[in-house]
């Protein structure tokens, strides 16, 4: 396992170097979830998986921008890693802080045979949140790459990030929103997952929210790929990760690229979530 977070941590320094300097202009092609794909998208997921492949115990690699698994050599090896190469890239031009989402599975893809998950942060600073027993917080600093300690949340925050076109909402959903507005909560939402959740673990709690619409019934974000690993993180710093009335980590995968509404917080904030949606 330390060789494949070694990895992922090399990795990081070269795909921020490439963020520096690569084209952020579209190309002819979409992914299989329909996105346009970027020159960035394609670079960065052609480094990822060359590198993650080499890794002698790794058997096989998803990618969001692939529609298929793709195999390595070790046919007896554990680990299959399923990543977003670059969620959020649409945000590069603006620049904004974007990720990459990482999940390492045993044997199979599915929520239960998750081990390990985590996500790389390329912002004004390069930072990597490992999951496993803790969710540990790391800072590259120019040189190596700082242990900042576990990220806990609290049981209630301050901070709602709402996720999805609102004219598409749910009536119960739009209210379930304005409530918290109301009740004091400020909105943080750059339109970037990692960013957006990120902010919502180092700050100590809130709500991020991405439901089922009239436009995406069942969301926007992608289980293997993104909430999965989400979900993970946030349960090992003390939080939650619903669909709304199941946990996230209970959920059935039903192929690759499926995606189910999600939210993730605090105690105090998922409780109000099961209320209105139970
Ligand atoms: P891009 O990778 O196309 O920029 O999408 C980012 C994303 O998948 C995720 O990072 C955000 O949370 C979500 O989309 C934002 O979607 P909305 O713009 O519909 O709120």
């Amino acid at each position: 396992m330390s060789i494949i977070i070694d990895t992922l941590r090399e990795s990081a320094l070269h795909i921020d170097s490439l963020l520096k300097d690569t084209s952020t202009s579209y190309m002819q092609s979409i992914n299989v979830s329909g996105d346009t794909q970027l020159e960035i998208d394609v670079k960065v997921d052609t480094f990822l998986s060359e590198k993650l492949l080499n890794i002698p115990c790794v058997k096989a690699i998803c990618s969001e921008e692939q529609e298929e698994m793709l195999y390595s050599a070790h046919t007896n090896a554990p680990y299959i890693i399923a990543y977003d190469p670059l969620d959020g890239s649409s945000l590069i031009d603006s620049n904004l802080s974007i990720g990459t989402i990482f999940g390492i599975y045993n044997e199979e893809l599915n929520a239960k045979n998750l081990i390990a998950s985590g996500y790389i942060i390329y912002g004004p600073r390069l930072e990597m949140i490992i999951a496993q027993e803790q969710a540990l917080h790391y800072r590259y600093n120019g040189s190596i790459w700082r242990n900042l300690g576990a990220l806990q949340l609290n049981t209630k925050g301050k901070i709602n990030a709402p996720g999805g076109t609102q004219k598409h909402w749910e009536n119960k959903h739009k209210a379930m929103i304005e409530s918290l507005f109301a009740q004091g909560y400020r909105l943080r939402y750059s339109g970037g997952m990692v960013p957006d959740l990120h902010q919502i673990l180092v700050k100590g709690g809130g709500l991020f929210s991405y439901p089922a619409t009239s436009d995406a019934p069942n969301g926007k974000l992608r289980k293997l790929f993104e909430v999965f690993p989400f979900a993970f993180v946030y349960e090992k710093a003390g939080g939650f990760a619903i669909n709304g009335t199941q946990r996230i980590l209970d959920l059935e995968v039903a192929h690759l690229h499926e995606s189910t509404p999600c939210f993730f917080g605090s105690q105090s904030e998922i409780n109000l979530v099961r209320e209105v949606y139970e």
